[in-house]
């Protein structure tokens, strides 16, 4: 079976809902990120880099990254583009969340990771919640037209509305992004996320 570590409201939260929408038994290990406990001896044995998600696989090996864990999911609960080009266009988007938007958020939430100098910290949260905002802006135009990120509903989606939660949380104005607000609409109609909102209980 299964499990996933995960923290509420941190980018887990994608495979979290992802799991939900399985609908297979898995077990759900909650952290308290705020409490340190992805720094523990125990958690760094599973991801050395002290951070959540990781997926505890059947053979009880352990997967990090949601580049590596989304996909995998995805393969094996049929969310997942099978045709190589929309595989590719599916990577690419996946790469552009884990590697610009989530990086720039976390400019945001730990300032302290990008300088030594103390004084240095305002300036970078500023710069990180611009440029944030800027991807926000390009996430909603990926999705005008559009119901999911790809042809049909897949992990992507999940990995999309953590964002706009983060979004939320930074009091971003994002009922102005037309396009996003009505994909997180259309993420909340869905019994997956309304069950790993409320237990994560996530404000959007
Ligand atoms: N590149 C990793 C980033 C994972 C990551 O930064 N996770 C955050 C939560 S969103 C975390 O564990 N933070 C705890 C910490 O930094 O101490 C991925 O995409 O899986």
């Amino acid at each position: 079976m299964l499990a996933l570590y995960y923290g509420p409201g941190a980018c887990s939260m994608a495979s979290h809902i992802v799991l939900e929408d399985s609908g297979e038994k898995y077990e759900p290990r909650k952290m308290d990120l705020a409490k340190g406990e992805q720094r523990t001896d125990e958690h760094l044995k599973r991801n050395p880099l002290g951070r959540v998600p990781v997926l505890q696989l059947d053979n009880g090996e352990f997967l990090a990254e949601n580049t590596a864990i989304l996909p995998y999911l995805g393969k094996r609960f049929k969310m997942w583009p099978t045709d190589p080009v929309k595989e590719a266009k599916a990577m690419s988007t996946i790469g552009y969340f884990a590697s610009s938007v989530h990086p720039a958020h976390a400019h945001v939430g730990r300032p302290e990771r990008y300088t030594a100098d103390q004084s240095a910290l305002p300036g970078i949260k500023d710069m990180g919640l611009k440029t944030f905002h800027t991807y926000l802006k390009q996430i909603d135009g990926m999705l005008a037209g559009r119901e999911w990120f790809g042809d049909s509903y897949s992990v992507l989606d999940p990995y999309g509305f953590v964002f706009y939660t983060w979004g939320v949380r930074r009091e971003l104005p994002m009922g102005e992004l037309k396009n996003y607000t009505a994909h997180k609409d259309r993420m909340l109609k869905r019994p997956g996320t309304q069950k790993v909102v409320e237990d994560e209980k996530i404000k959007v």
